[in-house]
């Protein structure tokens, strides 16, 4: 498929060690159209690449974080007959989620809003989540006779418990932000008025943090779907690299010394 190329549809500033990147459609709630995904795509891509980035924050501007697929370009592809779902997923947006879990640094997505659908899937797909008091999730995809996607249907549960997680998939309704953190699926619910400033805070200690924090997202994600012996043993493997890191030198000698630790990502 091609790579489409409008500007700025997704911002991109970089500060004190954290990426921050914005979907910029407010006009459409941030929708995700193929150009936003692709540009969401290349910002991950080069954060994971520039060594300077040790966290990345994925947030939308205006009122709401995503409203999901843009139903208006979506109507159009398919009026004319340009659009297979299955090669969308997994030519556009699959690839999207798998980076986002799969990249070793952090991610946290700043939920200024509503997350729809594919939104909501994007926004779940983060390792850590902070929340507008106000903000909510709508699991759209019941709403408009689809199936859930973006990875909602192993993020879901795994998020909000089996039962809650088969509600919102078969009936479609949102969850506010309080039943999300009380759920365990989000971390911090903050006035939004503290919102960019309680993710700044967590998104600098973490680009602050050692090189193994990356492989412990690593180890997490990876133990979601194994057995027990085989995390232990991915542990053991991981554990030997991080080992020889300069962030665990330092991290020892910091303990020793008496004083806090300066890690490199190293
Ligand atoms: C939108 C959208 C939107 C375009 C609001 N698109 N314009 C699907 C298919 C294929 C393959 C890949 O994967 C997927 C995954 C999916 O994500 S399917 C689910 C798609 N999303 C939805 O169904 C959610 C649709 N939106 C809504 O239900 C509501 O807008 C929510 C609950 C998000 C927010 O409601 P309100 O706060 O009441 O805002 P609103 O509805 O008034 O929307 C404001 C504007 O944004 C409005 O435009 P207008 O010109 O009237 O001001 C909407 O048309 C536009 N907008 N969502 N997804």
């Amino acid at each position: 498929m091609p790579k489409p190329t409008t500007e700025e549809s997704v911002l991109v500033k970089k500060e004190n060690g954290v990426a921050w990147i914005t979907i910029n459609r407010p006009e459409v709630l941030n929708a995700l159209n193929t150009d936003v995904i692709w540009k969401l795509r290349d910002a991950l891509d080069d954060a994971e690449r520039d060594p300077q980035v040790r966290c990345v924050v994925i947030g939308g501007e205006g009122r709401a974080f995503s409203a999901g697929a843009d139903l208006q370009s979506l109507k159009k592809r398919q009026r004319q007959a340009e659009i297979s779902f299955m090669e969308h997923l997994k030519e556009e947006t699959n690839p999207l989620i798998s980076k986002m879990r799969n990249m070793d640094k952090p991610i946290i997505s700043m939920i200024n809003g509503v997350a729809a659908g594919a939104g909501m899937s994007l926004a779940l797909a983060a390792d850590l989540k902070v929340m507008a008091e106000g903000a909510r999730f709508v699991e759209a995809f019941a709403k408009i006779g689809l199936i859930p996607d973006a990875g909602a249907t192993f993020l879901l549960a795994r998020s909000f418990g089996i039962s809650k997680a088969m509600e919102l998939a078969l009936t479609g309704d949102g969850i506010d932000a309080e039943e999300a953190k009380r759920l365990g699926a989000v971390n911090k619910v903050v006035p939004p008025d503290q919102l960019e400033k309680e993710t700044r805070i967590l998104a600098e200690r973490l680009a602050k943090g050692p090189k193994g924090i990356g492989l412990a997202k690593r180890a997490m994600n990876k133990a979601l779907v194994s057995d027990l012996d085989t995390a232990l043993d991915y542990e053991a493997h991981l554990q030997e690299i991080v080992a020889s890191s300069e962030d665990f030198k330092e991290g020892v000698s910091a303990f020793n010394d008496k004083r806090p630790a300066r890690f490199q990502g190293k």
